[in-house]
């Protein structure tokens, strides 16, 4: 309910009194007061405001903080964190395994739709296909510089995801949805990348100390 308060009331000789509004002399000046108090008032002025619909919030990109392959054999003791390449390779031969690892910061997400791991290469030893693997580690505290395959974290998850990589250079998707939203507790992400079937062909992924195509977590 609102009452007008900008009513005029003429009083007519003659005639019945009646009630109008006053206008301005270009637009109608129309006030009232609501019945919480608020004054109000009409304009006459076509066409209205348009604010910019958001856009939909880009995805959220997150770089590995850490990122380091490990090798058995004769380099178990060594680290190869700072490398632009991050190898992965599965053979049945000693000193011929490698794994990457890579780290990623998620403190303050909430619980996510979609996580992928994206990593950029291929197989360059051939033109197969090459099974690939991602799984997690509970322990966050390895480091790039130190990480070695002897002191490396065990995966304490069964694969998360499987993919095919190709002898095409392009980044791979892995899914890794479940375990992301399962680290949100401790803000801190351990996944390993590794073969799964004694193919024994040299994947090659960029690292992040690579210019290009680094590796990427894509959160949804
Ligand atoms: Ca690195
Ligand atoms: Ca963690």
């Amino acid at each position: 309910m609102f009452t007008f308060s900008d009513q005029k009331v003429n009083e007519v000789p003659g005639k019945q009194a009646r009630s109008f509004l006053r206008y301005g002399k270009t637009k109608p000046n129309l006030e009232w007061r609501e019945s919480d108090g608020h004054k109000k008032k009409a304009s006459n002025e076509i066409g209205r405001e348009e604010k910019p619909v958001p856009a939909t919030p880009p995805a959220g990109v997150k770089a590995p903080i850490a990122d380091a392959y490990v090798l058995d054999g004769s380099g178990a003791g060594v680290n190869y964190g700072t490398t632009p390449t991050l190898y992965v390779k599965d053979g049945t031969a000693a000193g011929y395994t490698r794994k990457a690892y890579l780290k990623f910061d998620v403190s303050g997400l909430t619980a996510v739709n979609s996580a992928k791991l994206r990593l950029f290469g291929g197989n360059t030893q051939d033109a197969s296909n090459v099974q690939v693997k991602v799984s997690g580690a509970a322990a966050d505290g390895w480091t790039e510089t130190g990480l070695t395959w002897n002191n490396a974290p065990a995966a304490v998850t069964g694969a998360l995801s499987t993919i095919q990589v190709g002898s095409t250079l392009t980044y791979y998707e892995l899914d890794v949805t479940s375990f992301v939203n399962d680290q949100l507790s401790d803000g801190i992400v351990t996944l390993i990348v590794e073969g799964v079937s004694d193919q024994d062909r040299t994947i090659q992924f960029n690292s992040r100390e690579n210019p290009a195509n680094k590796p990427e977590l894509v959160v949804n």
